[in-house]
Parts: C-alpha cells; structure tokens; sequence
C-alpha cells in the first residue's frame, strides 16, 4: 500500500519507535521557530540545558508579539533574545520583519523537512509541503539541543479538493468548511493532507491559510504536496534550490476521507466565541460592524492585502468602522509600498499598522464595548481580542474589505469588480532584518533585564496528592482563558511569579489568590481542555501556584504535552459523568500515585467531601509518566 505525505516525512525523520497509529514516536527535528512572547522561556530552558550551539539545521528566534512598548519590559526581552541568538547560532528576526509564519514561510521553510515551532500556528509551513508542528517552548528548546520531538502517531485525514474557487470566495472560507466539518476538536491526534484537482488554483500563501488554521481543529499539523505551485514561490522568493517534489503515493489510505467541491463554497464566517461556530456570510448580511482588522499570521500575505487594496481602491472606508491593517512582513509591506497599494489602503483610511501580530493577540486595537469586530485571523476565542464583550467573527479578507466600507456585514461576492491577483513572478528579496548566526558566540553577554526571572522548577511527583478543586470549568476551555494574553499581560511572559497572578482572571478573577492561599489543589475540566496556543504558561503558571493534577474529560494535545513538561499529571475521567459529580471546593484525594503509574493500572480519585470514588485514567506513554514522576521534562533529563 502506498504512502501518505505525512507517513513519508515522518519516516523520513523517524528516531525513535516505528509509524503504527497511536504508539508514541521521536522524530528529528531540522529546523525550529521561537516567537517572542514564548521565547524567553524556550531559551531559558535551552540554557538550562546547557550545550553552546543550537545543533538544527536552521533555527529563527522572531519577534512579532510583543511589539507595543508601553514599559521596558518587551524591549528588555527583545534584547535578551537578540543576545541569545548571537551566542547561541540562530538567526534573528528583528522586530518590524513581521509575524514568524510568514517570514518562516517566504525566507526559510522548505518542503520535506521538518519545524517545529514554539507558537501553534507552525503548521502554516504545510502549505510549503513541510511538517510543521507547534509545540511548548521547552520541546523546542530540547529539539534545539538535537534531542528528538515525542509525538503520537497521527492518523492522517485525506481531505480532496475538487473544482475551483469562484470569485470572491477564498482559502479562508475553505479552512472554514474544513471546520464546521471536523469541529475543534475533529483534528486531535490527526494529520490533516490536502490532495486533489482543487490544490492545483492555490497559491503557497492561500495553502499557508488553510494549513495556519488547522491549529483550530486541535491538529498537530496539515500539509499540502509540494508540487509546481510550490516550485513556482519559491523560485519567486529566489529560492527554487530547495525545492522538491513531495507527493502522496496515488494508492495511499487516509484514515478519514473528506471531499469538498470548492466550485460550492460560499463566503462563510466563525461567529463567536469560537472557530467553528460557521455561519455563511450570507446569512448575517447588514448586521453593524465597528472595526474591521485585516491581518494575522493567516492572513497578511501579498496576494490577500492586495486584493483588499482593489476593493478599497477609491473608496472611504464606512464612518463607523476602524480599519486596521497589519501586513504580514517586511516582504509584504514593501511591495505593496513599492507596486502602489498601499496608497490605495492609506487613501481609504485604513489604518496602517507594524508587520506583527497586533490585534490578534491583544497588543492593541481592542475594540469598542459590544462591538462588532470583523477579523481575517484565525480565533475568536472569548476575551482574547481585550474587551469581554465584543463579538469577532472571522472572515476573509474580501468578505473584511467589502464590509468595512458599507459598515454592515457584507457578501463580497456581490461586488461588481474584478481584483484577480495573480502571485508575483518575484518577490522583493531583502533580509537586511534578519540578523544571520556568527560562528562563534562564545564570547556574547546575555542580556537580561529586570523583568526576565528565573525560571521555577517542579518537584518529583508526590505518592499521595490531596487537595480542593479549585476550579471547575466546561468543554473547549482555551488557554486564553487560563493563561490571558494581551498587551497588559504578556510583557509578564518572562516573568512566572507576576504573570501567575493573571491566570483564569477572565473566569474567576479570585483563581490565583484561591490557589495560593489553598497551597494549591486540582483543576476539573470537560473536553478539549487547554485548546488553542501552544504557551506554556498556561502549565507553568498554574503549577507556581501549586496545582499538582488537571483532571478532565479530554485534553488538547500541546497543552497536555505542556503539563506533562512541568511535572503536572493530566489525568481522564474513565466515566464522563463523574465529572458532573464533582464540584468546586471538594477535597480530593489521588492514593498511590507512583505504584499507579508505574504499573499502568487505572488511578483511583477519592471526593473526601462527596464521600466518592471514581476512576481516572493515565492515557501517556511510560516515558510521559516517567516525565511527571520526576517533576518535569528538564528534572527527568537530569536523572537520566
Ligand atoms: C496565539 O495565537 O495564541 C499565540 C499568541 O501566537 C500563541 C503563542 C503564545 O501564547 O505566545 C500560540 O498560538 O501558540
Ligand atoms: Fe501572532 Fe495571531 Fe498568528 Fe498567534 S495567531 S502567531 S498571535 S498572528
């Protein structure tokens, strides 16, 4: 039987253990990517370690995140991570470059290697045919040292595309469909490969979209081949010696099949508070909009901010709308100065902002009370866009450009006008932002400011855990809400013991206190906890507050992989309706830990209030459960 894409590469880079579905395997990492507001931590951890050189192929430190400068806190750190780039063999991606998929995407990725990421969206490099995979910071920082990265096994969904994209509708509105099929939590432990007569009209930015948002449906990558589509960019970005030609075999067996005629899509929407709350654009037609920001990692490329300059093009963008703009890289901005569409955006009243994440991530732009913010980027979790109330639905960038000048929720496809674009036949290449690694760093003085504290450590796992539920949440809990971003909080990113104090605000605001003053206790959760970004902080953070277990109904894969990481035991309901038993401020008491786990038998939870008992799950890999045993990833490689 032939191989799948997927298969392929990972056999490919396979280190550790064989690709039979759902058995734990380490694959060698070629190249790594770190952000800003979850590199620090990464090259704490890399430090920790202790090795002078970065042994990938590649690895790019980008700062994107934490741009605004409202204290000395982001700038310190960008310093930090400049110095760390000099000593230890990165490259640098200055602040201003733009958002790391992208640049990653236009200067670095390459077809059949592997990336591993410390920011979910990683997965963006898919659509150059990589594996690109998002992970903590510490998983990174150990695949920097050379050390394989432990992932299970995927199955692998085969999603063919048939016919063509009709004017107006966009790559965009296909990740869309792709969600209100598979739901966000469809992707768990699934690759999910693009194939089909329908690929051949999609640029490498478009499959970038598509694959960027599968971070949505919990996958841990998607990928498209890399065929002449993917040739052609990158001989357009100067690059066409890395290219090569990477295939599924023609009689492969996806383990799930999907089909979606793109002849029959229309532009659709992710209503609030999630990714695939779908509606069709059509049905939400002259609802009022406030802002509109086009932008984000899935959504700044040439191709998307220049059909956006077509629409705009002579027109004034509505009275009661804030356009903003971010494009996505350097790269970007530049030709759009240099080809005249960013008159066109200036002249309409857009306003332009840096090549960064911006208002995706909180820094800045947070809209108005109960308004409407109409977003190309790719959550729309609650809170995350800064103020509680407002409702982001998520669009393409044409379905954006045509709202924000009528002021109400807009089909594009009703524009008389034509803004095919078609990709340059060459980028403007200039990477004078992108500081290359020096040969020797050795003699390079880290920079750490203030803001920048050590990074705290768990102890090895306890026989007997005993404690109160501290919280009890539901299903899709996100780790904006355990761990929120914005531009307040994430300048705290280096920082554990300041940024603790934030953790769950949005839902209790009385969490961290609760748990310090209770010296700590569980968390109880329903499905798909921990869902969204890769940040650590949302493991390390509850565990400097003394939470010892999380026990749910269903974990996200990054963020169980996190707690794991820092020694915290994620543990599953083997009954679901236990959970609804349970309540906050119950005692609970998990006996006999180490025999448990060290045998495999299940793992009994006792409510002390309750007067119960119920049964939990250790669903991790002996290596995993030897990882928790000794209080963390960095304490476990120490012993061995
Ligand atoms: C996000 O989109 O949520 C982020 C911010 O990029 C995160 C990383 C982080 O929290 O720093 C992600 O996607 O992993
Ligand atoms: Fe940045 Fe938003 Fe992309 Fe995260 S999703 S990397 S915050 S642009």
């Amino acid at each position: 039987m032939g191989k799948t894409l997927t298969e392929k590469i990972i056999t490919d880079h396979l280190l550790v253990g064989d690709f039979k579905k759902g058995q734990e395997i380490g694959i060698r990492i070629d190249q790594t990517l770190t952000q800003d507001a979850t590199g620090t931590m990464a090259y704490l951890q890399f430090e920790a370690i202790g090795l002078p050189r970065v042994k990938t192929e590649l690895s790019v430190s980008y700062i994107d995140h934490n741009t605004l400068q409202t204290g000395f806190e982001n700038a310190d750190d960008h310093a930090f991570l400049q110095s760390i780039a000099a000593k230890y063999g990165l490259y640098f991606s200055r602040p201003g470059n733009g958002i790391c998929h992208q640049v990653h995407l236009e200067r670095f990725g390459q077809p059949g290697k592997t990336l591993l990421g410390s920011d979910s969206h990683t997965p963006t490099g898919g659509g150059l045919g990589m594996l690109a995979i998002g992970a903590g910071g510490l998983d990174v920082a150990v695949a920097m040292a050379g050390g394989p990265f432990y992932l299970t096994t995927p199955e692998v969904i085969g999603v063919q595309l048939t016919g063509k994209l009709n004017p107006f509708v966009s790559s965009k509105d296909i990740i869309l469909k792709v969600l209100e099929i598979l739901g966000v939590k469809g992707g768990v432990g699934k690759v999910i490969e693009y194939y089909g007569e329908g690929i051949k009209s999609l640029t490498v930015p478009e499959r970038a979209t598509i694959t960027n948002m599968g971070a949505e449906l919990g996958a841990t990558t998607s990928i498209f081949p890399s065929d002449e589509v993917t040739r052609t960019f990158l001989k357009a970005q100067n690059r066409a010696d890395v290219f090569k030609e990477l295939l599924a075999d023609t009689d492969c067996k996806y383990d799930q099949h999907i089909e979606i005629n793109l002849n029959d899509l229309e532009p659709l929407t992710a209503a609030p508070h999630s990714p695939d709350n779908i509606k069709t654009i059509a049905s939400l037609e002259g609802m009022k909009v406030n802002q509109v920001a086009i932008g984000s990692c899935t959504n700044s490329s040439y191709i998307d901010l220049v059909k956006v300059a077509k629409i705009l093009k002579g027109k004034t963008v509505h009275p009661d709308v804030s356009l903003v703009i971010s494009p996505g890289s350097k790269q970007v901005f530049k030709m759009l100065a240099n080809d005249g569409y960013l008159v066109d955006l200036i002249s309409s009243g857009a306003r332009i902002l840096e090549s960064a994440c911006g208002p995706c991530i909180g820094m800045g732009q947070s809209p108005s009370t109960n308004a409407v913010s109409l977003r190309t980027f790719n959550r729309n979790f609650f809170g995350r866009s800064g103020t509680k109330d407002a409702s982001i639905y998520l669009v393409s960038p044409e379905t954006a450009a045509a709202s924000a000048l009528t002021g109400v929720i807009t089909n594009p496809t009703k524009l008389e006008m034509d803004i095919t674009t078609l990709m340059p036949d060459h980028f403007l290449i200039d990477d004078n932002m992108i500081i290359p690694p020096i040969l020797n760093g050795d003699k390079i003085k880290v920079i750490r400011g203030p803001n920048i504290k050590a990074l705290p450590v768990n102890s090895p796992l306890e026989n007997q855990l005993k404690g109160e539920v501290l919280i009890k949440v539901e299903d899709n809990i996100t780790t904006d809400h355990i761990m929120p971003a914005g531009a307040k909080i994430l300048p705290l990113r280096s920082n554990i013991p300041e940024i603790a104090k934030y953790v769950f605000t949005s839902v209790d605001k009385d969490f961290s206190q609760r748990a310090l003053d209770k010296k700590g206790g569980f968390i109880v959760a329903g499905h798909n906890y921990g869902q969204g970004s890769s940040r650590e902080h949302a493991a390390l953070a509850p565990m400097y507050l003394g939470v010892k277990a999380v026990i749910t109904k269903s974990f996200a894969r990054i963020h169980k992989a996190n707690l794991i990481n820092f020694g915290l035991l994620p543990l599953t309901f083997k009954n679901e309706v236990d959970y609804d038993k349970i309540e906050q401020g119950d005692v609970l008491i998990l006996k006999d830990l180490i025999l448990s786990l060290k045998t495999d038998s299940k793992i009994k939870l006792i409510n002390e209030t309750k007067n119960q008992e119920y049964e939990l799950l250790s669903e991790m890999s002996n290596r995993a459960k030897d990882i928790v045993l000794a209080g963390g990833l960095l304490n476990y490689t120490k012993e061995i």
